[in-house]
């Protein structure tokens, strides 16, 4: 595959598979990269928005309306995204957390495919304790990082550009953070460069401090 040819504008992201429990993990081909962050953070409209269609991921205003782990696949670009159930959701019981928390690692472990998870983060908010402990867990594991800055839309320049910084000092990631809007689609050509370079470029994991 060409990488170095321009983005498409949409990607052909397609819903392969939809597991809820670890023994329907599907074993899928080829490379992936999770999507990851706190529920209502915008994971799901950002798959939407990188396909440019409304309503192929399910989203909602309510926090934890992904409740299982989606495979979206798209053929010309080779890769598929995998849209994760969010956490920090209080709503819910301890029980169905505790299932999504062991579904959702069972995935990032068992995963050879895996290449890299975007860490989904609101831009609007200073780092978050459940947001720096996902990014350490998964620099422990040596898993390339992605930062998404989203909704963006909703934040001054200045505080882009210094939530921006905060992260970058914060989490070392593997990859330059993104500021990303789904709404205005700012971000969106980067984001796929980015994803398509580390779905087929994954270079060098930055050492764990
Ligand atoms: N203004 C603005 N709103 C956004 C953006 N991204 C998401 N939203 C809104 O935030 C809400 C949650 O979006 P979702 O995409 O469902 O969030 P999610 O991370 O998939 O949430 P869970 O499935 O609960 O984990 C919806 O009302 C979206 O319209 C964005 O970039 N800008
Ligand atoms: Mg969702």
């Amino acid at each position: 595959m060409d990488t170095t040819a321009q983005p498409r504008t949409e990607l052909d992201l397609e819903l392969v598979t939809t597991a809820y429990l670890s023994d329907q993990l599907p074993a899928i081909d080829a490379p992936q990269i999770a999507l990851a962050g706190r529920s209502n953070v915008g994971k799901s409209t950002l798959v939407n928005c990188l396909a440019g269609r409304k309503a192929l991921a399910k989203i909602s205003a309510t926090p934890g309306k992904t409740r299982s782990l989606n495979f979206y696949q798209s053929h010309a670009a080779g890769y598929c995204l995998v849209d994760l159930p969010g956490y920090g959701y209080a709503r819910c019981s301890m029980e169905e957390r505790a299932k999504w928390g062991k579904l959702i690692e069972a995935y990032l472990r068992k995963t050879d495919r895996l290449r890299a998870v975007a860490a989904l983060v609101d831009c609007r908010l200073p780092p978050q304790r459940l947001d720096v402990e996902l990014v350490d867990w998964l620099r422990s594991r040596r898993i390339p990082l992605i930062l998404v800055l989203t909704k963006s839309d909703k934040c001054s320049q200045r505080d882009r550009e210094s939530r921006k910084k905060e992260w970058r000092d914060l989490a070392h990631p593997a990859f330059p953070p993104v500021l990303f809007s789904g709404k205005t689609g700012l971000g969106r050509e980067a984001l796929c460069r980015i994803l398509a370079e580390a779905a087929f470029n994954p270079g060098e994991t930055p050492p764990v401090p």
